[in-house]
């Protein structure tokens, strides 16, 4: 996916680029190694779709952000940040962002303990805000924590329900991206009616940004991905597309042996096909389509009629190029 619906809005190139300085800065500590490791993934880039979204819905792209737009974007840059040198602890992760993932370079206790500066960091530009931001800020968090904390409690369970699936993603990714654009939308100085709207727009967004992520898991190559196909049913995530294949007359019975242990290669592999060739990917894009819809109505309600087209394209553009079990039967 790429943020171009948004860069596209005047003002707002020329704001990321003038919120990378403000990155780095917010992570110095004048500790060498320190800050070799903190600027580690600042360094290797990212979508920055976060600051994108809090920098938007701050200045609609109608004017230049301030020092304070661009300090909300720094801050949830930097629990997102946080949240990936915890996750690829957690998960062993050897690669992030196309470079050794922090804890593969300097170990897991660097990368706690360096992930925990960024969220100190966060907190004190969060601060530096104004008390409402702050407790947005801290409430995100813990919403980060909760649904991380359910998803590993509830790893292997083939009794993981669609509800629980759900909840699970508003928390580790939704409320993330609904707190970038409240922020965006509270340092820009909008009106209540139009930073609840952003708000609301920023969870859908986010909702339908990890339920494609998951389908992707499935469907995709390891070469479209970057890292191996079917990585979370191997890690034993499972997600709404399988989910779905396990509860689905046709599949179910194949797939169901295969769940609730760790799977080596080939077994992996096989969970995978049987997942992508089901109608489970159909059914999972048609479930996105309702938080498409919700996130366009959003959209279209926002006051400024460019963001709102820009916003709605980009929630759009996440589904057009996922392949349905039709094209990958191709
Ligand atoms: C310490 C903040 C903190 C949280 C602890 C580890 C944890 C609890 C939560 C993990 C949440 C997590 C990693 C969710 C996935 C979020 C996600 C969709 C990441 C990928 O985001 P992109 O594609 O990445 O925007 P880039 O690299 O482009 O920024």
């Amino acid at each position: 996916m790429d943020t171009a619906p948004l860069l596209s809005l005047p003002n707002l190139s020329d704001d990321l680029a003038r919120l990378e300085p403000e990155l780095r800065e917010a992570v110095r500590s004048g500790d060498p190694f320190l800050d070799e490791v903190t600027t580690h993934l600042i360094a290797a880039g990212g979508k920055r779709l976060r600051p994108c979204l809090a920098l938007a819905s701050a200045t609609l792209g109608r004017r230049r952000a301030t020092t304070e737009d661009l300090l909300g974007a720094v801050a949830v840059e930097l629990v997102h940040l946080a949240s990936l040198y915890h996750d690829d602890v957690m998960d062993d992760a050897l690669v992030r962002r196309n470079v050794d993932s922090v804890n593969a370079r300097w170990g897991n206790l660097v990368a706690i303990v360096a992930g925990d500066f960024l969220l100190a960091r966060s907190a004190e530009i969060a601060a530096s805000l104004g008390t409402e931001i702050a407790g947005l800020l801290a409430n995100t968090l813990g919403q980060l924590c909760q649904g991380q904390v359910t998803e590993v409690h509830g790893a292997f369970s083939t009794a993981r329900t669609e509800g629980e699936y759900l909840r699970t993603i508003e928390g580790k990714t939704a409320a993330l991206m609904s707190t970038s654009c409240r922020i965006g939308a509270l340092t820009g100085g909008l009106e209540r009616p139009e930073v609840d709207v952003l708000t609301r727009f920023g969870r859908c967004f986010g909702m339908l940004f990890q339920l494609r992520d998951d389908i992707l898991d499935v469907v995709a190559s390891e070469e479209e991905l970057g890292k191996p196909a079917g990585q979370d049913l191997a890690e034993g995530i499972y997600t709404l597309p399988v989910l779905l294949a396990l509860h689905d007359p046709g599949t179910g019975a194949e797939l169901r042996p295969l769940l609730g242990q760790p799977l080596d290669q080939p077994e992996r592999e096989k969970a995978r096909a049987i997942v992508a060739g089901s109608g489970a990917v159909a059914r999972t894009v048609s479930t996105s389509r309702r938080f498409v819809d919700e996130a366009e109505e959003a959209a279209a309600a926002v006051g400024d009629q460019a963001l709102g087209r820009a916003l709605g394209t980009l929630a759009r553009s996440l589904l057009d190029d996922i392949p349905t079990a039709v094209d990958l039967r191709d």
